[in-house]
């Protein structure tokens, strides 16, 4: 996701947290205002475009060799690097759950971990950060609103834009009140029961690789039916219009729900174990 999704899911996720792993996550991180996840949801992205982070710039995706419209499908053993060779999110992000858990380490190392967590959770929740047809779709050229963008960029950020009405210069205020409008959405509206009855299926630290692989296929299922439900071919150069839009909308709200959602069940599960 762009830096208006992961502000999102991390706003999201702080407002289901419990008062403890609250406290305990703002004191990990030195920021006790409400802002401590949100202000840390984006850190990952710019680490890894620095000359120190490169190593990480694989840890944001898997690059799953399927073949969408006909066939999708997330295979860990096929689809994810080596570690040697960079691993992918699912690698990433068990490591770096493993790493919050480690009390040896310092805190500044624990807080590390804490923001790659965060944003890990979130990318996985992006279909094409479980594709690997045209680098995830950065190298499929199309246009959105009559305006030239490339597949990846729109799921990342030009859905998510139009859907709140806007692009907006200054991300965290309108990021809170879409996170906002989506808490409610789970605590009492459209997402109150498949929030409670399946998203934390199968959710458990002690198996991250399984947890994320779990979320890496659901959130992959969406590139055959929505993302290209005509294959990459067809898509090249053409303008995305209402009825892709009607039909993306809707993939793009729900899959940063589960991830601001099973974010905060996932810290939440790492503090609790902590003590
Ligand atoms: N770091 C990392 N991954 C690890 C261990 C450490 O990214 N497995 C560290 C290296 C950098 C730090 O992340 O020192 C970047 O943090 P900062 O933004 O505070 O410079
Ligand atoms: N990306 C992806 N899958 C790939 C390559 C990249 O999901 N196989 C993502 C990572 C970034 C974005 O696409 O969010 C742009 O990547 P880059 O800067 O490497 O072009
Ligand atoms: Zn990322």
């Amino acid at each position: 996701w762009g830096g208006f999704g992961h502000i999102t899911i991390a706003y999201l996720a702080t407002s289901f947290l419990s008062p403890p792993t609250t406290s305990y996550l703002q004191a990990l991180l030195r920021n006790s205002t409400e802002d401590y996840l949100a202000g840390v949801a984006t850190w990952a992205d710019s680490f890894r475009y620095s000359k120190y982070g490169r190593f990480t710039a694989n840890f944001h995706f898997i690059d799953a060799k399927d073949s969408p419209p006909t066939y999708c499908g997330v295979d860990f053993d096929r689809d994810c690097k080596s570690i040697e060779a960079g691993g992918c999110v699912i690698t990433a992000l068990q490591n770096y759950t493993t790493r919050m858990l480690d009390t040896t380490l310092s805190g500044y190392e624990r807080a590390v971990a804490a923001k790659f967590v965060v944003h890990f959770v979130g990318d996985i929740h992006q279909p094409l950060h479980t594709e690997n047809v045209a680098r995830g779709g950065n190298g499929i050229h199309v246009r959105f609103e009559g305006r030239e963008f490339n597949l990846h960029h729109v799921w990342d950020t030009s859905i998510a834009e139009k859907l709140v009405g806007g692009i907006h210069r200054k991300p965290y205020p309108y990021a809170k009140k879409w996170a906002d409008e989506l808490a409610e959405e789970i605590k009492g509206g459209k997402f109150k029961d498949v929030a409670e009855k399946e998203w934390l299926k199968g959710v458990n630290v002690s198996d991250a690789k399984g947890t994320a692989m779990d979320w890496a296929k659901e959130s992959n299922k969406h590139v055959c039916s929505v993302v290209l439900p005509q294959g990459p071919k067809l898509i090249e150069g053409q303008e995305l219009g209402s009825d892709y839009y009607e039909a993306a909308a809707p993939v793009v709200e729900v899959q940063i729900a589960r991830a601001g959602y099973r974010l905060a069940a996932w810290l939440e599960m790492i503090v609790s174990s902590l003590k």
